[in-house]
């Protein structure tokens, strides 16, 4: 009796604790997806760690002053039980986590137009937008095909636009993170790496390098500037004239060979 009060006392706090934590809207199509796979994983977590807790402290407090323990006898089916309610547990976290990590959001592969001046594509129409990610020690440089539109230390990509960022690297291993956005991307030299993303709420968003890359590593920050899409057409069309982009005061990576060591 005293066992199933406290059974349902772990449930009433697990859907307290779930009400509690309920996801607020995500502002990229990536975000939304870890934090609906963030969500799924804790509804289940939160009941089972309650019952688990509940059930422990329960048996501290009752058991406190037995001297004289007995062995636990043999009991199949109960053994049975919780070997399957676990792999049944251990199943819904794997298909979950996979669900998410096949979107091609999560794992991307080149964009099927990469060949068409994609800087511009969104001028025509809602296509996809690739832009060029350079990292080099220690800052990024954007660049947009089809244009000769140029940044540094910032991203401008339209909202509510699939964007695709090919990434390398000009020296050593780097890294790519904008927390808000969802998205995490190891950028490496001679090799292509890419983030697809599609973002719903234009603002400005934090970017910092994740991966060690020496003495300059923590002040390689940039700023990802999420505008409507006329407004992102207007400056790309502003810029295209400006042979160094726009706003910079951080000197361009000069190829790889400037950065190599000696
Ligand atoms: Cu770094």
């Amino acid at each position: 009796m005293r066992l199933r009060r406290a059974g349902g006392f772990a449930f009433l706090l697990g859907a307290v604790g779930i009400v509690a934590v309920a996801p607020a809207a995500a502002q990229s199509v990536n975000k939304r997806l870890i934090e609906q796979l963030n969500f799924q994983l804790l509804y289940v977590a939160i009941p089972l760690t309650l019952f688990v807790e509940v059930i422990l402290i329960y048996a501290v407090v009752r058991f406190r002053n037995n001297d004289d323990p007995l062995p636990t006898a043999e009991d199949p089916p109960l053994e049975i039980t919780w070997t399957i309610a676990t792999a049944i547990i251990l199943l819904f976290v794997g298909v979950a986590a996979y669900t998410v990590l096949a979107s091609p959001y999560i794992t991307p592969e080149q964009p099927s137009d990469s060949s068409q001046a994609p800087g511009n594509a969104t001028a025509s129409g809602s296509g996809p937008v690739t832009v060029r990610g350079l990292a080099y020690q220690w800052g990024w440089q954007f660049s947009y095909p089809g244009t000769n539109v140029t940044t540094q230390s910032e991203l401008v990509v339209p909202a509510n636009t699939d964007i695709y960022i090919e990434m390398t690297s000009a020296d050593v291993i780097h890294s790519l993170f904008v927390p808000r956005l969802g998205v995490k991307q190891d950028v490496f030299p001679r090799r292509t790496t890419i983030i697809h993303t599609r973002v719903f709420e234009p603002g400005t968003y934090r970017g910092y390098c994740t991966e060690f890359c020496g003495s300059g590593h923590a002040l390689m920050r940039t700023t990802v500037r999420v505008l409507p899409e006329d407004e992102y057409r207007r400056w790309l069309r502003d810029n295209a004239g400006a042979t160094n982009g726009t706003a910079s005061n951080e000197p361009a990576p000069n190829a790889t060979a400037a950065n190599a060591p000696s």
